[in-house]
């Protein structure tokens, strides 16, 4: 048996492989012996089901004090395009489609410096108080880092405020690629890796679930890719407090990056990789909105189990590019996911048939 079979035996039987493996699997497996055994471990997991979600997005401001080579939505103070919602406005984007069942609201912004701290509970409180059963996942690390700085408040105290004002989930967004070298040229300004995960350390030591990211098909390397998954894996053998794995494909649209972005067999790899070495997160996202529905179909069968959801409507990955629809109903959800083959299982927030 070569080295190759090896591994992806052991991975078939349940053994964990180390990155030095992953990375012997990224460069020598074939897709379709990646696939199948992703394939093989998310059946075991899920059978034939592959999840959905009815949520809204809602970005309130793209003013960041933060210039991320790769981003195309953040704009400066008084810039053309440069806005901030009111509270008032993010109640009229809730009640616009209180008619439908939603179930999560996902809500991250820029880091605008003209934001008063009560903004962020206020703007909390009138979520819930429209809508008391949604699930609101809310504020990235980088948001909390940001906030946290500013107001000279603890990062504890923020998301103990922020919980009782009605956060019940953090997103896994500004993760990007944790390696240093990689970070001084994507993002100088942003947190460390390190930083960040200890921000999600503590959401979790918090009972806060929260999800995790990366961002690939760009400048990184696989060695870089699976040294980002061997801290988040390390994070959460410590501390189980992950729900799910976002790789986000790099857009490259509007942006000064200037880099390609990955096609559609470097995602399909990326999933498979992300689902054979991460055995103890329970979730893989192929995340509809920046992968395509078309990949993120192929994704289902190479380790994704989660197509995410209704979306409307996403900022980010639009402004860069991003050639998918601002959002999709329920029964074009479904149809997708019926279409690539699987029973498509409407969840919750924590991954709860509903
Ligand atoms: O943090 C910015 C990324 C993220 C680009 O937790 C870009 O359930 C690709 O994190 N190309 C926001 N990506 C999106 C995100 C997310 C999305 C869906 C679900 C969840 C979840 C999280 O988008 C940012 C940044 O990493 N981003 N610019 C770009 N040009
Ligand atoms: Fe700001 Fe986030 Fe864009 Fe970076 S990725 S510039 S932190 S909005």
């Amino acid at each position: 048996m070569n080295k190759v079979s090896y591994l992806l035996n052991k991975v078939r039987h349940g053994v964990r492989i180390s990155p030095e493996e992953a990375l012997l699997l990224a460069r020598k497996a074939q897709i379709h012996e990646l696939g199948r055994t992703a394939f093989s471990v998310r059946s075991r997991m899920y059978k034939d089901k592959a999840f959905f979600i009815y949520n809204q997005h809602l970005n309130y401001t793209n003013i960041c004090s933060n210039a991320c080579i790769f981003c195309a939505y953040s704009r400066q103070e008084g810039e053309e395009g440069a806005y901030t919602m009111s509270v008032d406005q993010i109640r009229k984007a809730v009640l616009d489609r209180i008619h439908e069942p939603i179930d999560e609201i996902h809500i991250v912004g820029g880091l605008n410096p003209d934001i008063p701290y009560a903004y962020y509970l206020d703007m909390l409180s009138a979520v819930k108080e429209l809508r008391p059963k949604v699930r609101i996942k809310a504020f990235t690390a980088v948001e909390i880092a940001f906030l946290s700085a500013k107001y000279g408040l603890t990062r504890k105290r923020i998301l103990l405020d922020f919980v009782q004002a009605g956060l019940d989930a953090l997103p896994g967004g500004g993760a990007e690629v944790f390696a240093p070298r990689l970070r001084r040229r994507l993002c100088p300004e942003k947190l460390s890796g390190e930083e960040w995960l200890k921000i999600h350390e503590l959401a979790h030591s918090l009972n806060i679930p929260t999800n995790c990211t990366l961002l690939f098909g760009h400048i990184e390397a696989w060695e870089d890719r699976l040294e980002h998954l061997n801290a988040l894996r390390d994070l959460q053998d410590r501390t189980n407090g992950f729900l799910c794995f976002i790789p986000l494909p790099y857009q490259p649209g509007s942006n000064d990056l200037k880099a390609g972005g990955p096609d559609g067999l470097d995602m399909t790899r990326m999933w498979a990789l992300s689902r054979i070495f991460l055995d103890n997160i329970p979730h893989i996202k192929a995340y509809w909105v920046f992968a395509g529905i078309k990949a993120a179909q192929v994704g289902l069968w190479c380790g994704a189990d989660d197509f995410d959801g209704t979306i409307v409507e996403e900022k980010v990955g639009h402004a860069a590019g991003a050639d998918t629809p601002k959002g999709l109903d329920i029964d074009s959800l479904k149809h997708h996911i019926l279409a690539a083959g699987f029973i498509p299982v409407h969840r919750d927030s924590f991954f709860q048939p509903r």
